[in-house]
């Protein structure tokens, strides 16, 4: 007789798994949503940039129900594009012209003339921005927003994240994000998220790149210093001017060293990320991305009839806005405000400070800022505003005095680029 015990001895019980991180960034996202809504440009140059300009409302409204039915030709080209707007971002076929992010148009419209000029829809690529999203975290539950089109993803415990260094759980993800949107993905899966945000970069688009540690050498040493995410322009050119332009050089270099050029914090930090290491885990709580606070008018007001009533509103959200982030220890980069006027269309638009702020001053100022390039002929029947890009104070105050650490903390999500607008004469 032969006994068969009660519970088998599992071969790797108590084992630790090594660490498995990936980075999902989307491809050319904002371009890609666009894509989906007109198909027949799949394949060409477009480029994204601006808000809804009175070509593109036309276009829309004579084809609405079957916008895939818009000939080719009828959408608006870069060429007739005047003004100083700038591309937010390019399919990759506009980007073998060499157009892309943060370019201005005028210029980009001599690269490639030809290519397709739409606006940026906000609402529907937060729409996608979710969905993408809820797959992902359907498959693998712990999963850390950074932002509209990109999230880190903890692979180690999730069963397929160890397969191939994660390549089999990534294709997964590529798949089921595929099959629901249509849109596609990069990933990275590495050691840590240092790693895994650039490997996401290596393959793209709709790649899939794994580093394991003994890639460090042969993969990530040869790349230049900027590809480190938290190395920014001003600590690369410091970086330059001390001879120091691959990751690798960086990494030969002493810690001692490092810590007498750039300080105890960011030369430590230099130095560790040079050799890859990186032991921030993924969270799942995320911080608060914005603040916001918004009211709808009794009656419907008028810009400049009503200007003293609407001014007073407008400070007094501010007021709050301020009061709530000082409360909640935050300070903020994006001022946006948000108009909804009486034939409940939408208009939003944000400005970017040099510096995070949460006094009702500075907050008033640029959102009276933004105010100016919105159209106020139409009466309105909601106002708000908004403060993104946060950092927490505490940070923020710890890193007083140290640039480089303060770039650093400053380098979160993109965010949106602004649009460009009508001048509207300053009511507030
Ligand atoms: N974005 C923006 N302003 C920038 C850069 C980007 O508004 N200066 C927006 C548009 C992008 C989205 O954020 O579609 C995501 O940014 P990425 O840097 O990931 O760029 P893409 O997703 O467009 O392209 P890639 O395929 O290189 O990721
Ligand atoms: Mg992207």
């Amino acid at each position: 007789m032969s006994e068969t015990p009660a519970t088998l001895p599992s071969a790797d019980a108590g084992a630790v798994l090594p660490r498995r991180i990936a980075h999902l960034d989307m491809d050319a996202f904002y371009a890609s949503v666009e894509l989906l809504r007109y198909p027949q440009l799949k394949g060409l140059p477009v480029v994204i940039g601006g808000g809804r300009r009175a070509h593109d409302e036309a276009l829309d409204a004579r084809f609405e129900g079957r916008l895939h039915e818009i000939p080719v030709d009828a959408f608006a080209r870069l060429k007739d594009y005047t003004g100083r707007g700038v591309i937010t971002t390019a399919t990759y076929a506009a980007r073998q012209f060499g157009v892309g992010s943060a370019m201005g148009m005028m210029k980009a419209a001599r690269l490639c003339p030809q290519a397709i000029l739409l606006p940026v829809d906000f609402a529907e690529v937060r729409r996608f921005s979710r969905r993408f999203k809820d797959i992902i975290v359907s498959i693998a539950p712990l999963m850390e927003d950074r932002g509209v089109d990109e999230v880190y993803i903890d692979f180690t415990e999730v069963p397929g994240g160890q397969r191939e260094g994660g390549r089999v759980l990534a294709r997964l993800i590529q798949k089921a994000i595929s099959d629901a949107t249509g849109l596609t993905c990069s990933i990275g899966v590495a050691p840590n998220k240092l790693l895994a945000k650039m490997a996401s970069e290596f393959n793209k688009p709709h790649g899939i790149s794994i580093v394991q540690p003994e890639d460090l050498q042969t993969v990530v040493w040869p790349l230049a210093c900027r590809k480190i995410n938290g190395i920014g322009p001003k600590a690369d050119a410091r970086l330059q001017n001390l001879g120091i332009h691959t990751i690798g050089e960086l990494a030969a270099q002493s810690l001692p060293q490092l810590v007498q050029w750039f300080g105890l914090a960011y030369g430590q930090w230099l130095h560790g990320a040079s050799w890859g290491r990186d032991d921030r885990p993924v969270v799942t709580h995320s911080e608060p991305v914005s603040m916001s606070r918004e009211t709808t008018f009794e009656r419907d007001l008028h810009a400049v009839r009503d200007r003293a009533e609407l001014g007073a509103i407008f400070t007094d959200l501010c007021e709050r806005l301020a009061q709530d982030l000082q409360r909640k220890g935050y300070m903020g980069r994006t001022v946006g405000i948000k108009l909804r006027y009486d034939d409940f269309k939408t208009a939003t638009r944000d400005h970017t400070l040099d510096l995070p702020m949460a006094d009702a001053k500075t907050l008033r100022h640029a959102a009276g800022q933004c105010l100016k390039r919105v159209p106020l002929t139409r009466r309105l029947r909601l106002l708000g505003v908004r403060v993104g890009s946060l950092v927490r104070t505490a940070e923020w105050e710890a890193t007083a005095g140290d640039p480089l650490a303060r770039e650093q903390l400053l380098r979160g999500p993109v965010q949106p680029a602004q649009d460009s607008d009508p001048y509207t004469p300053q009511l507030f």
